[in-house]
């Protein structure tokens, strides 16, 4: 899958994209990813990206056509049927289904505002899709674009190793992630669960279900609505509730 980038901070992409999955999905050659400056689609000489709003008021705008000069020379190298992605906190909020759905493509253009945003005649003209990855501000929009690029890399064919994978198709698809532990087996009188030390399989997968759909339910209860709870699963939840009385 190819990913371009449209940002003013081209080092702060590209350093941010080396490291972990990212970095060795590319050094693989699983994914590409260029990253365009509209600084370098400028004909004045001070090189000029932001002008004052209309309208007046504090802080900046990010000009039209360097931002039209880096989406052009994004689409010329992306493959046909890449969306143009903005990052912004006024867009929809991204999601894992999103991700699911930005893996199949191609490829994927995102867009990294700066300043207090962009002329909204590049968004109607240009972007396909603004997303929001919740309801606060960032200083721009790369680190965001970052986040959206590590959901999507990680669910391509090949990515994750057996184990990381494994992990990702298991069960607990749409609740939070249950509790874990590892070594040493006592911390300041905190001992690991039992049912964990016991080596019975079913059991273990049984208390970690138990275990993500209470939390699920205590933490994000809009997660538990939308996904719908099956009896087994109402069941498991039921004795959840029961023990965190107790
Ligand atoms: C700046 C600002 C200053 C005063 C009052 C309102 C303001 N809004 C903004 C603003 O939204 N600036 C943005 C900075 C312009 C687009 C890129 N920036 C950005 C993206 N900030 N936060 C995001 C973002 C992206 C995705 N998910 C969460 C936040």
């Amino acid at each position: 899958m190819h990913f371009d980038v449209i940002s003013l901070f081209p080092e702060m992409v590209a350093t941010i994209a080396e490291y972990g999955v990212v970095g060795r999905a590319q050094r693989r050659e699983l994914v590409t990813l260029d990253i365009e400056n509209p600084r370098e689609h400028t004909s004045d000489v001070h090189r000029t990206v932001d002008d004052r709003p209309y309208g007046g008021g504090p802080g900046m705008v990010m000009k039209y056509e360097p931002l039209a000069g880096a989406i052009a020379a994004a689409r010329e190298r992306s493959p046909q049927g890449s969306p143009v992605v903005y990052l912004s906190p006024q867009g929809r909020v991204f999601d894992q289904a999103t991700a699911r759905r930005f893996a199949e493509l191609p490829g994927l253009i995102l867009l990294a505002g700066r300043y207090e945003g962009i002329d909204e005649r590049f968004i109607e003209s240009q972007v396909d899709e603004e997303l929001s990855l919740g309801d606060f501000v960032l200083s721009g929009g790369e680190i965001a674009a970052m986040a959206v690029i590590d959901a999507v890399v990680r669910l391509l064919p090949d990515v994750l190793g057996d184990d990381e994978s494994a992990a990702q198709d298991s069960f607990m698809e749409g609740l939070l992630d249950h509790p874990h532990y590892t070594r040493p087996e006592t911390i300041d009188a905190r001992t690991v669960p039992d049912v964990l030390l016991s080596g019975d399989h079913a059991e273990i997968a049984r208390w970690r279900l138990k275990e993500a759909l209470g939390r699920t339910f205590l933490r994000r209860p809009d997660l538990v609505e939308k996904l719908g709870l099956s009896d087994e699963q109402r069941l498991l939840l039921d004795e959840f509730l029961k023990e965190q009385r107790q």
